[in-house]
């Protein structure tokens, strides 16, 4: 394909969702933001599409399943912006594996306008399955990785005629194969433009009154993110994070990211602020600088890091500068409160003997304390037993969080955990699906049934406290637990928990 590129537009697409919007968030998409900031700065006309929050108000029970509705702009919708906008190319960010089937409707409206449009996907998605992306005939290109670095060479290339052989982070198709080409530089995070927010319909994502980690606040809440760092050193096997980002930790200095604050502050008046990074912490002495320049300013902002913070890295000093600067919210990624899960199935270097402090300390400076955990978890020659989740479940009992985060093992493409889990043949057939709140592992100790019902009662328990008020609810859940699982944990189970629950109360 030979063409040349002037117009772009950049598209997200709408998402499908449990009826109810269980789990949905409108966010400012950022990694579009940053190509469409690249894209600018080269004189190309970008415009952006964002079906979803221009759609916001709009939604549309799946014609096979009325549980699921999809949110955003109607296909007709799409025709018509898309054709007022006369692209050469239209880019497409899909994230979500389970909203791939959004990305394709998009890219066929697109193709049904004029074939020459050139499609090109980037985000998590494209990038941990390039060759599934582009079986769909309606897209030309994936971009592998972070994209800063590759969309101006492709477009030169297309330009030219479609000479590949020099470029990376790339994948196409050449005489019916596809070919794959690995990102090989990772992005100078100092030197690229700020993500182009002013491209985008800001004031719509601040009607929408929501972010990552926050659901509908209504309007008045105005929320931004921003990105301080990127990649992560870690080994975690569920984390797809390193596909795009890599593992060494690149950091932006902490006076531009102070300016780009400043800017969202005074440009767009923002009262909310989330950290869209995976390690803030990683380097101590800068994060103390944002957070002591984010003090001075004294706007008054609310702050938060939604994917979760490590708790190792946190120490005195970091959680006070965080609360002064207006982090209201800790939220922990502490996956598993066994210790040998999280050696060696998880490989995260949580420090299990250190959170009682933490979280202490946390609450007497008075935040409001998240804790993740991602339970249903495998490794090369382990399966994560029930007994290791009732210790995950049991240090939440004792630790004084305010909100716990169970989310079931997702076994991302890419992750050392999806090659596991295939190999094994322990994927469960709708693996896929967008929804952490569901188990998508079967495995030689545990249903996905049996999985999920031991976790709502883990939860339910967990919601109580050890009061003799309760004790009726716990054994009811205990004794239904008992009661549904197999023979094999029918009686073990049962008395686990209820002696469990005894000696908690006798202790
Ligand atoms: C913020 C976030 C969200 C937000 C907002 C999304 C948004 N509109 O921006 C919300 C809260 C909505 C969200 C929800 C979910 N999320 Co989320 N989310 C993230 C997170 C933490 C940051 C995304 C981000 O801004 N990154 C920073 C930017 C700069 O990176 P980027 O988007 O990847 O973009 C770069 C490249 O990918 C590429 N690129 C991207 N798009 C395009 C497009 C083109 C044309 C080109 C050329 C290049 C390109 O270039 C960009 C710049 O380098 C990522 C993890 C991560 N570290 O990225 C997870 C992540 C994307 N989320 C994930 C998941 C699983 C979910 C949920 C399913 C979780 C759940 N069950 O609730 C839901 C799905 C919701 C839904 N509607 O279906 C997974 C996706 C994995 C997968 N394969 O599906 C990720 C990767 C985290 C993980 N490993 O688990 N998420
Ligand atoms: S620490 Fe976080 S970002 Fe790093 S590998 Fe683990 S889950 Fe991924």
């Amino acid at each position: 394909m030979v063409k040349d590129i002037k117009n772009i537009v950049l598209m997200v697409q709408p998402a499908t969702v449990p009826l109810g919007r269980y789990g949905f968030n409108i966010n400012f998409p950022m990694g579009l933001g940053y190509i469409a900031g690249v894209l600018e700065q080269a004189n190309f006309n970008v415009e952006i599409i964002d079906t979803l929050v221009e759609g916001v108000d709009q939604e549309e029970p799946l014609p096979d399943n009325p549980n699921l509705i999809t949110i955003g702009l109607n296909p007709e919708q799409i025709h018509q912006r898309i054709t007022a906008c006369k692209p050469d190319m239209v880019g497409i960010t899909s994230m979500f594996t389970g909203q791939f089937a959004n990305t394709q409707r998009l890219a066929e409206i697109v193709k049904s306008i004029d074939q020459e449009i050139v499609v090109v996907i980037g985000g998590a998605h494209a990038t941990a399955d390039p060759k599934g992306v582009l079986q769909d005939h309606n897209i030309d290109y994936v971009v592998i990785g972070e994209g800063e670095n590759v969309i101006l060479p492709l477009i030169d290339a297309i330009g030219s005629g479609g000479d590949f052989a020099n470029l990376s982070g790339i994948s196409y198709r050449h005489e019916e194969q596809v070919v794959v080409r690995p990102a090989v530089k990772m992005v100078d995070v100092n030197t690229i433009p700020l993500p182009a927010r002013h491209l985008f319909p800001m004031e719509k994502y601040f009607k929408a009154g929501e972010r990552h980690g926050i659901a509908h606040q209504g309007e008045g809440f105005r929320s931004a993110s921003v990105l301080t760092e990127r990649g992560c050193p870690f080994d975690c096997n569920f984390c797809s994070s390193y596909q795009i980002f890599g593992k060494a930790l690149r950091y932006r200095n902490a006076d531009d990211i102070l300016a780009e604050i400043d800017q969202l502050v005074t440009e767009y008046k923002i009262n909310d602020l989330y950290l869209a990074d995976d390690q803030f912490l990683a380097d101590r002495k800068r994060a103390i600088k944002i957070l002591d320049g984010i003090i001075d300013k004294n706007y008054g902002l609310h702050l938060d890091a939604p994917n979760g913070l490590s708790p190792w890295m946190i120490n005195d000093e970091v959680l006070k500068k965080m609360k002064q600067a207006g982090f209201w919210r800790l939220s922990l990624a502490i996956e598993s409160g066994n210790e040998w899960v999280l050696q060696n199935i998880i490989k995260k270097p949580v420090k299990l003997h250190l959170l009682p402090d933490l979280v202490d300390k946390a609450n007497n400076l008075g935040f409001e304390i998240n804790a993740f955990l991602v339970v249903g978890n495998v490794s090369e020659d382990a399966v994560e037993t029930f007994e290791q989740i009732q210790d995950s479940f049991d240090l939440m009992k004792k630790l004084k969080i305010h909100n716990l985060h169970v989310s079931y093992l997702s076994p991302h493409k890419g992750t050392e955990v999806y090659e596991i889990a295939l190999k094994k043949g322990y994927l469960a057939h709708s693996f896929e699906d967008t929804f952490y709140n569901r188990p998508k592992l079967e495995t030689p100790l545990w249903t996905r049934k049996q999985l999920e019902l031991f976790v709502t009662i883990q939860r339910l328990l967990c919601l109580t406290n050890d009061s003799l008020l309760f004790l009726p609810l716990r054994m009811f859940a205990s004794s239904w637990g008992g009661f549904l699982l197999n023979v094999r944990y029918k009686i073990i189970f049962g008395l686990y928990t209820m002696f469990r629950s005894l000696k908690a109360r006798f202790a």
